[in-house]
């Protein structure tokens, strides 16, 4: 790999997408969801882009940092765990989480161990297919272990005989479970990210990624928030903004004819029910909770 490839100049900006696998579909949804749309190569690994130009390059996920680095593609949607396993201090960042693909890299040992911290891994062979990360974090606790690196399968490992403990990803914790092991550490957390370069683009693309960016920070605001409405007595007002401290900036307006006030608030936290009835006590009335199709700052 070669991150010193000189920059072609470039009018179209191209974007590493994993082909299959957990992130695909979803990073996929959220660029359509932006405004793209694209035909797709007869090989169906190049989709072009119809709406503007941004084109796909379906890939390997652990092929997404180095395409980018080596100037193949512009910015990729990849997990954390695989842009800082590979890019240790390369040329690459990450330029926004993406809020699909949540897991932690964790360390898992057999359910029958005694954990007293990090100083129970001292001497042991960890199985794991991110050694850099492990590496770095066991360095960061002064253990020192030895690390065997696995492509796949790396919680069966323990069973095999063939290591001590893992260092795997782990989300529900099922598989965890499945094979008698218990996490005790994370060393990472994780989620989809949008990777591209720490250097500014110098031509046509800078214009494009802007849009891009704005576009996706607008979807990704609209999933995470809701819009409240609810009408209440003037008095009741600073008891309920206190329940809605993640509100963006409430509309507040006054009803014709009345002490009454009608609001309207983007909140960004979970609008639970307890939420809702919390609100109702303090005095709100006619609660509508709406999804937020679109937004643009
Ligand atoms: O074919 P390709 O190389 O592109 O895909 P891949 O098989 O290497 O990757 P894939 O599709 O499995 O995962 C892509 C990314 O999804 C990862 O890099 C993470 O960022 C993210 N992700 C989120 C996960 C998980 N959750 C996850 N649970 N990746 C893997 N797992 C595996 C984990 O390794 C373990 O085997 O699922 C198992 C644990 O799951 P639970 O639910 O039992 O805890
Ligand atoms: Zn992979």
């Amino acid at each position: 790999m070669t991150s010193s490839a000189p920059q072609a100049v470039r009018e179209r900006l191209r974007i590493a997408v994993q082909k299959s696998g957990r992130l695909g579909d979803p990073a996929r949804a959220l660029l359509a969801a932006c405004g793209l749309a694209w035909s797709e190569s007869r090989d169906r690994l190049y989709c072009f882009g119809e709406t503007l130009p941004i084109d796909l390059l379906l890939v390997r996920d652990d092929d997404i940092p180095a395409l980018i680095a080596e100037g193949v593609c512009d910015l990729g949607i990849v997990g954390r765990n695989v842009l800082l396993e590979q890019s240790g201090a390369t040329t690459l960042r990450e330029w926004r989480p993406l809020g699909f693909g949540a897991c932690r890299l964790a360390v898992a040992i057999p359910e029958r161990w005694e954990w007293e911290g990090p100083r129970s891994l001292s001497g042991r062979r960890i199985a794991t297919s991110y050694p850099a990360l492990l590496s770095a974090w066991l360095a960061d606790n002064a253990v020192e272990a030895q690390v065997i690196t696995l492509s796949g399968s790396v919680e069966i490992a323990p069973r095999l005989g063939t290591a001590d403990a893992i260092c795997d990803l782990v989300s529900t914790g099922a598989t965890l479970e499945s094979n008698q092991l218990r996490a005790v550490e994370t060393i990472l957390e994780s989620e989809a990210v949008l990777a591209g370069p720490t250097a500014p683009f110098g031509d046509a693309r800078a214009a494009i990624a802007d849009l891009l960016v704005r576009r996706l920070d607008g979807v990704l605001r609209a999933r995470q928030s809701k819009l409240v409405m609810f009408q209440a007595e003037r008095g009741a007002l600073p008891a309920l903004l206190d329940l809605l401290p993640d509100a963006d900036a409430p509309t507040v307006a006054r009803m014709d004819g009345s002490d009454r006030l009608a609001l309207q608030a983007l909140c960004r936290g979970a609008m639970t029910w307890q939420r809702l009835e919390a609100l109702k006590c303090a005095g709100a009335d006619m609660l509508m909770v709406l999804p937020i199709e679109r937004t643009l700052a």
